[in-house]
């Protein structure tokens, strides 16, 4: 038989990942608590709104919260099942910050009464979720983790990766096959009848550490797949050709799916997750540290390619569209876009820069100390551009019309005017 989990949940981190998957289920009845360290979220949170933008999330929250079955506070209450949520970023060295994990365990710790689900959602590198229930045994030796290798678990660990696409999270956070691997095969049916509440994909179980390897292996098949079309578009400049053109042409084999190229790769997962695998085979990984390398580099390439086209003229204006690390939403976290404007303004302090991002209304911190940048909106950009860059493909900006580029020089690092 299926379980399905009744209780409450408490979900630590309201970000991304754990507001969408606190709506899921609060839409759904169960009781959740979602927690925060930051109290601006939690206020947000707790009136029914949402502290950034995501397609159908703001009426999931307004509704679950007005329902009663969504509260938020900033301290991590009781409760029979956690959901950490917490983000997973590197460090310098590329190895994977798992502070944020270990504060939300020291939180959950101390609330345990025996028999809960805790559950790591955060994208974490092989052995985390092993962590994660070694961290609990050292804090609470009165309880008895999964892995003790005598008697029933009195704590069922399981690790089950996000894998949602951000500007459809609510969509694929209901759709998606969900993994679900456990310290033991009962923290996975334990950990599986939470997801069961919401998810009409496929609940895979597995053990812990092959849960952890497939997310970032998921991320890690993007990024490489990526790096060869952008270095397919730098081979194609360097031989006049049209990338969009050759990728279009060989895509109609029918076992050829060539991804698009661009900017570089953003946010805060593809250009992240290869480097926990690189850390855990350090020298089994050339090919994963090749495409980051040719990934992280193409921002680098395009300012370059801006600055030379820039010479053409006495002094130049350039409208850069586009801040986004991808289209129709307002995430500029490692925005590959963000990196190319900071390049171009500090390269050169007296081009005038105008910055159209439809999605914000303030220039972020990276760009506000260029004298040089302003932001306006995208048509009067253009219209006082000599150089129009693209580097987000937002529908708003497909939507203009052609005939405003006419006499510009264009730069579309998208393919979207080809
Ligand atoms: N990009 C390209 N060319 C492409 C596809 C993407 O240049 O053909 C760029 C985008 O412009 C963007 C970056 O790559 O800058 C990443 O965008 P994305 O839409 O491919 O992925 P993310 O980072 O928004 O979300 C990914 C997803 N993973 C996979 O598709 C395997 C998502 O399902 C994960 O849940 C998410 O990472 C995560 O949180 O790990």
């Amino acid at each position: 038989m299926n379980e399905i989990f009744e209780g409450r949940v408490a979900i630590i981190g309201l970000g991304y990942i754990g507001l969408p998957t606190a709506v899921a289920l609060a839409t759904r009845g169960v009781e959740v608590v979602g927690v925060d360290v930051n109290e601006a979220t939690v206020k947000a949170v707790g009136n029914g709104e949402v502290p950034f933008i995501e397609p159908d999330l703001a009426v999931g929250v307004s509704g679950a919260v007005a329902m009663g079955s969504l509260t938020a506070t900033t301290v991590t209450p009781e409760a029979d099942a956690f959901i950490i949520a917490v983000p997973t970023p590197f460090l310098d060295n590329h190895e994977a910050d798992m502070s944020y994990v270990r504060a939300a365990v020291e939180q959950i710790a101390p609330r345990l009464r025996g028999g809960e689900i805790i559950v790591l959602e955060s994208t974490s590198p092989p052995g985390s979720t092993e962590n994660v229930s070694r961290w609990l045994e050292e804090l609470r030796p009165d309880l008895n983790p999964a892995h003790a290798s005598e008697g029933l678990p009195d704590l069922h660990v399981a690790h089950c990766p996000e894998r949602v696409l951000p500007g459809k999270i609510m969509i694929e956070m209901i759709t998606n096959d969900r993994v679900v691997g456990g310290i033991t095969q009962e923290c996975a049916r334990k950990a599986a009848s939470i997801y069961r509440v919401f998810c009409l994909g496929e609940i895979l179980l597995t053990d812990a550490a092959s849960a952890e390897m497939s997310k970032l292996v998921e991320n890690a098949y993007r990024d490489v797949n990526i790096a060869f079309a952008n270095e397919l578009s730098l081979i194609s400049e360097d031989l006049n050709l049209d990338v969009w053109e050759v990728i279009k042409l060989a895509n109609h084999h029918p076992r050829v799916n060539v991804l698009t190229p661009g900017p570089g790769v953003g946010g805060h997962c593809i250009a992240v997750d290869p480097w926990f695998i690189v850390g855990a085979s350090p020298e089994l990984t050339p090919l994963i540290r090749a495409a980051r390398a040719i990934n992280d580099s193409k921002p680098h390439h395009v300012a370059d390619q801006l600055i030379v086209k820039t010479a053409r003229f006495r002094e130049p204006t350039v409208a850069c569209l586009g801040l986004a690390y991808k289209p129709n939403i307002d995430d500029l976290r490692e925005s590959p876009a963000v990196a190319i404007v900071d390049e171009i303004a500090a390269a050169l302090p007296d081009l005038d820069i105008r910055v159209a991002e439809p999605f914000i209304h303030v220039l972020p911190a990276a760009l506000s100390g260029h004298d040089n940048v302003q932001l306006q909106p995208a048509t009067s950009a253009i219209a006082d551009a000599d150089i129009v860059l693209l580097l987000v493909d937002h529908d708003h900006f497909k939507s203009l019309s052609r005939s405003r580029l006419e006499g510009k020089v264009v730069y579309d690092t998208r393919g979207v005017w080809r």
